[in-house]
């Protein structure tokens, strides 16, 4: 009996871990290393919808912040400025790069000091038709981006 119990436990966890693969997924999560004073940090990643629905940013929150936006930065008249993005869509089955120089997740406010390698997680709440879906990333402090 308890052999069985156990086994449906892990098949449940298991069919968990698979669910939330089968929403969304993320890739290349990073912060870039500020000086320690900053007030603010940009975040980046590349997410995946998996879905066949239409899904949308609608918001950003980090324990460790105390506010976080999505922004696009764009050059106007050769200077380079920042526009916050509501609602940013990841159209069904796509891919969205937030990289350097374009999109990016805004960190403004760092409750504690941040340093080169901590871990910052950050909660995305994901759109999918009326419903929202929190998604969780953890994203290292680098000086760049590096593959593993
Ligand atoms: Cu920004």
């Amino acid at each position: 009996m308890y052999k069985f119990i156990l086994f449906a436990f892990i098949a449940l966890l298991t069919a968990c871990n698979q669910d939330s693969k089968n929403t969304f997924t993320t890739n290349d999560a990073w912060v870039r290393e500020a000086p320690p004073n900053a007030s603010m940090m940009a975040g980046y990643v590349t997410l995946k919808n998996n879905t066949d629905q239409d899904s949308f940013i609608t918001y950003v929150k980090s324990k460790q912040f105390n506010m976080v936006e999505v922004h696009r930065t764009i050059v106007v008249d050769g200077v380079a400025k920042m526009r916050r993005q509501d609602d940013l869509p990841i159209p069904a089955g796509s891919s969205l790069k937030l990289e350097p120089g374009s999109y990016h997740l805004m960190l403004m406010g760092p409750k504690s000091a941040l340093k080169l390698n901590d871990e910052i997680t950050v909660t995305l709440g994901m759109k999918l038709g009326d419903k929202i879906e929190d998604i969780d990333i953890v994203m290292p402090i680098k000086k760049q981006l590096t593959k593993n």
